[in-house]
This record gives C-alpha cells, structure tokens and sequence, in this order.
C-alpha cells in the first residue's frame, strides 16, 4: 500500500527522470497535482454530505436559502490565491527548466569556443557557455542529428546519425531543432519538454543524461502517412563511449564520400551513350 499511491499517481504525471528540466517539470505539475486533489476532495466532500445530510424527507421542508455573501466572497478569493500562488511558483520554476546546467564532472570534455557556441535571445546555453550542441532536422519520416565535428567550414564532413541520437552523460546537450519539410514533434517524454520542428525556424531545447540507458520518443506532430514509425531515440553512454561512437561514424562517413567520389570520377571518365551529365 505504501508504494501503491506513488505509482498509481505517477500515471497521471508527466515522465520524467532522465534530465534535471524533466524533474522540474514533473515537480510542478505535481504540487499542481496536489493541490487539485485537496481542492477535489474538499468540493466533493461537502457535495456527498450536502446530498446526503440534506436529503429529502417526508414532510420536512428544507430552509430556504438565497445565497450567501462571505461564502461566496470566501471561495472566489480563495481560488484566487490559489491560482496566483501557482503563477508565482510556476514562474520561479520556470529558469531552471528552461536554462541549461552547467555540465557535470564526469561529463564530455567541451571546449569553450567551439566556434558552435553562440547565444542568442531564444537560444540558452549553460552558465559557464559550454555545452554539445546537435542539430536536429526533422524530416518525412526520419530524425536525423547532425554532431560537431565539421572538417570544412561550410560544416560539411560533420558526423550524424539517423534515429538513435548517441550522447554523453553528465553533458549538457543543447538542441537545434529545425525541419526541412513540414512540423514534426521532437519529444523524449523523460528527457523533457516537447518542441517543435518548423520549416525555415529554429527551435532549442536541452537535456542532461547522468545515467547511461535508452530514452525513447516519438514524432509528436502529425506529419504524414509515415508519422507512426517516425520514433527518435537517446542513448546515453559515457563519454569515453561517445568519443569512439562519433570517431566511428567520422570515418564512416569519409569512407563512404570518398567510394562515392571514385564511382563519381569512373562515371565521368565514361564517354559515349552511357555518359552520365554531372550537374
Ligand atoms: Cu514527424
């Protein structure tokens, strides 16, 4: 019984447990919680034994009354308070889950000046300006993260992956979500917060893992006839873990540019009907 009512209300509250702005964001919405649920109680309290205290009896005649000044000065401003105690409260909150934390001491190693940091009025970055920023590119129907690491400095050669986002724990990562077709949905439910990807805007959001697992999500926007299988997921692994993955995926990704360059050239070096026009 004891763990009973935890888990049966965690049901009802948002997922969380997989970075700090989730937490935050399940914290608020439970004192919310709370207080409905005192709020509730008390009205269908005195609902039950109105109905049942008052109920119809032969030949009795109910007192007549016709409203009630204090009571009903007493309950408007009581949900008024209510109402602006949340406000208060959820606008305190509101920081902490919307600004990045600062990286933790086990996490990546990341260079002040990346040349990736920069900040802006919609874009937060930790405290101390440091963070992993991957950008998201939602598109039909598959995510696709794109990792600094460019060689070229138009930001080609920059490693990326389709689907499972790799990550760090205990780093901050910072998200530039963007779509190159129609809104997609980027949402992790335990990683927090569920932002949009809208063609020609960016969008920002950021998690902290500090323990290595799988948080899975799914395109939240409606966006095709393939939006069911647009699933995203997060692996967080530890850094040193990181470092090998996105070396991985570097020399892949040269690999796989440079057969394509020597299928390029023999394509070109073809004369005759079988010629193939580079554009
Ligand atoms: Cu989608």
């Amino acid at each position: 019984m004891g763990h009973l009512i935890p888990s049966t209300l965690a049901f009802f509250t948002p997922e969380s447990g997989g970075s700090p702005n989730a937490n935050q964001i399940n914290g608020l919405y439970k004192i919310t919680l709370y207080i409905a649920l005192v709020v509730f109680i008390a009205v269908e309290g005195a609902l039950a034994y109105a109905l049942f205290r008052f109920r119809a009896r032969k030949g009795a005649v109910p007192a007549q009354i016709r409203g009630n000044t204090r009571l009903e000065v007493g309950w408007t401003l009581a949900a008024a308070v209510i109402l602006m105690g949340l406000a208060v409260l959820t606008f305190a909150k509101l920081a902490s889950i919307q600004d990045p934390a600062n990286s933790g001491p086990g996490g990546e190693q990341l260079a002040g000046e990346s040349g990736l940091l920069y900040a802006s009025a919609e874009r937060r970055l930790p405290p101390n300006g440091k963070s992993l920023n991957i950008t998201v590119i939602g598109r039909q129907y598959i995510w696709q993260y794109v990792y600094p690491g460019a060689n070229e400095p138009d930001g080609l050669g920059a490693p990326y992956s389709y689907e499972e986002m790799v990550v760090p724990t205990e780093t901050t990562v910072t998200l530039d979500i963007l779509s190159e077709d129609v809104v997609h949905s980027w949402w992790i439910p335990e990683l927090g917060g569920k932002f949009q990807a809208v063609p020609g805007y960016h969008n920002y959001a950021w998690f902290k893992v500090s323990k290595p697992g799988i948080y899975r999500g799914q395109c939240a926007a409606l966006c095709g006839r393939g939006h069911a299988r647009m699933i995203a997921t997060v692996k967080a692994v530890p850094p040193a873990q990181f470092d090998a993955w996105l070396a991985y995926q570097k020399q892949q990704i040269a690999q796989a540019n440079a057969e394509a360059q020597v299928e390029r050239a023999k394509l070109n070096a073809q004369t005759g009907p079988g010629q193939v026009e580079n554009p």
